[in-house]
């Protein structure tokens, strides 16, 4: 099914008020900031019959075989009958009450024991709805093998109807949902944020405890499905390490996924640039032994300069010696980095001894170090073998290590951050080796987080202006990745 198909649909059924923000009670008792209501679809019959033909396209991609169809009523039932009408397939009809007079049947049509029916329905919480029509056919001898849904509010119901042995497709899942809303400018940020907390809070499927609340069953659920989590979603995990949460949480607030490398020689000039461009930026990265004239109070300027604009201080120091050296290094000479900077990275080359010496010290202060698994520089040694050798130690020192300065995505867990340096508006290089790619490259296709960039902001004319354009390219391109995963 084509991702463009979706996306209108899903336009579609805000335009006619079938999806609604504000407080809603659920079936179930449940409040929710985001109400679906299907019932709307019958006076908009063209829609009505595009909804049918994206039910029926999923049921063939499927390859489902079935000898029935049976949609939950009401809001369903109108669905299956246009469906089974115009494809000539035999349809069952649920009765909610079973009829005092007559045969007293709680399905109508014809079937024989043993005949397998295909559910369809149009909004699944729980999935309680489709389990109860289920059962009443379970009782009439049919068997249900497949369900499928058009909107999954991804509250644990594909887990629950699993657990019972029923298979459900769900069309359109209300992250996808919030994502294209938002893309569109139907709903803003903050909106889309607290609806997503409030799914992942509210998963009302626990293997051990049915209807227990289970959040963190469903945040797992997201990443083994696939399906890209939002920043914002991501500094919510249970098990993140706070600064990343910060972090993720920078970037979901400012928009931007943008660190400019403040590659200059004076103090003065490195402050000018993080007021200047303070509000375009997750991250302000420096070389702190390339200023010419460092001062403690130049890092206390710029410390007040990232409270007030919120971007976290990166050092990019790079340490590489054993635990013990490193952690004079960090803590002390005449830069005391540890005081001021959030965030440093090391090389795993020393061995796990860099991490535990920079962690001695950086940990009480609630620092995070990002280990270089790969370098921008051509003919990087850091490659193959040694870059799943520092993932390893990272996921050893989780604690203290916040992710990655690399050129792709090469963790799995989400609670990890990936930076790429080497950035610039067009593919190409330095005379010294350096290798740069794009945004789009780096967060679309590489799946990184943060795009690092240094020349290509402060060599431009006006700085703040190329700031603001590759804020705009890498945010562009994470809302493309996050608004087309999991299709
Ligand atoms: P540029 O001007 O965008 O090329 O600057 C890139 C910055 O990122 C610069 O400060 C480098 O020291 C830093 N960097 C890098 O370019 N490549 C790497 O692999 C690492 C850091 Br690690």
């Amino acid at each position: 099914m084509d991702n463009v198909c979706i996306d209108t649909l899903i336009l579609k059924l805000h335009d006619v008020n079938a999806v609604k923000f504000g407080e809603y009670k659920l079936k179930s008792g449940m409040m929710t900031p985001i109400y679906i209501d299907l019932r709307v679809l019958v006076s908009h019959p063209a829609l009505m019959n595009q909804v049918s033909s994206f039910i029926y396209q999923r049921v063939h991609d499927e390859g489902l075989q079935f000898d029935s169809v049976c949609g939950v009523p009401y809001t369903a039932l109108p669905l299956a009958t246009i469906i089974c009408s115009r494809h000539e397939l035999p349809m069952l009809i649920r009765r909610k009450e079973a009829k005092d007079y007559g045969t007293k049947r709680l399905v109508e049509g014809s079937f024989r024991e043993g005949d397998t029916c295909l559910i369809i329905e149009d909004t699944v919480t729980s999935g309680s709805s489709i389990l109860e029509t289920a059962e009443v056919l379970y009782k009439e001898g049919l068997k249900v093998t497949d369900a499928i849904v058009l909107m999954d509010r991804e509250q644990g119901g594909v887990e629950m109807l699993a657990s019972k042995g029923i298979r459900l497709h769900p069309i359109i899942s209300l992250f996808k949902l919030l994502n294209v809303l938002m893309a569109a400018e139907r709903i803003d940020a903050k909106t889309a944020q607290s609806v997503r907390k409030f799914l992942l809070d509210n998963n009302t499927f626990s293997p051990k405890e049915k209807n227990g609340n289970d959040a963190p069953a469903t945040k797992k659920t997201c990443v083994e499905q696939n399906l890209e989590l939002s920043y914002g979603d991501r500094a919510e995990l249970g098990n993140i390490h706070p600064l990343a949460s910060k972090l993720l949480k920078i970037m979901e607030e400012k928009q931007s996924n943008l660190c400019v490398s403040a590659d200059v020689t004076s103090s003065e000039e490195l402050l000018q640039l993080a007021e200047s461009l303070g509000p375009k930026i997750c991250m302000l990265k420096t070389h702190v032994d390339i200023l010419k004239d460092f001062t403690g109070a130049f890092s206390q300027k710029l410390q007040a300069l990232a409270e007030k604009h919120d971007f976290l201080i990166f050092e990019d120091r790079k340490f590489a010696d054993i635990g013990n050296t490193v952690k004079h290094q960090y803590e002390g000479g005449m830069y005391q980095i540890s005081s001021w900077s959030h965030i440093v990275n090391a090389h795993a080359v020393p061995g796990p001894g860099v991490v535990k010496g920079l962690s001695a010290v950086g940990k009480p202060l609630g620092r995070g170090c990002l280990l270089i698994a790969q370098m921008s520089s051509q003919g990087s040694l850091a490659t193959g073998e040694y870059t799943k050798a520092v993932l390893q130690m990272a996921e050893e020192n989780s604690d203290f290590v916040i992710g990655f300065i690399c050129g792709s995505k090469i963790a799995k867990r989400p609670e990890f951050i990936h930076m790429t340096p080497g950035v610039q508006m067009k593919a190409g290089g330095d005379l010294l080796g350096q290798q740069y790619t794009t945004p789009e490259e780096v967060i679309y296709n590489k799946g990184s987080d943060v795009i690092i960039v240094g020349r290509g902001v402060l060599e431009a004319s006006d700085r703040l202006e190329a700031a603001e354009s590759y804020r705009k390219s890498g945010w562009d391109a994470y809302t493309k990745r996050v608004t087309q995963s999991g299709q």
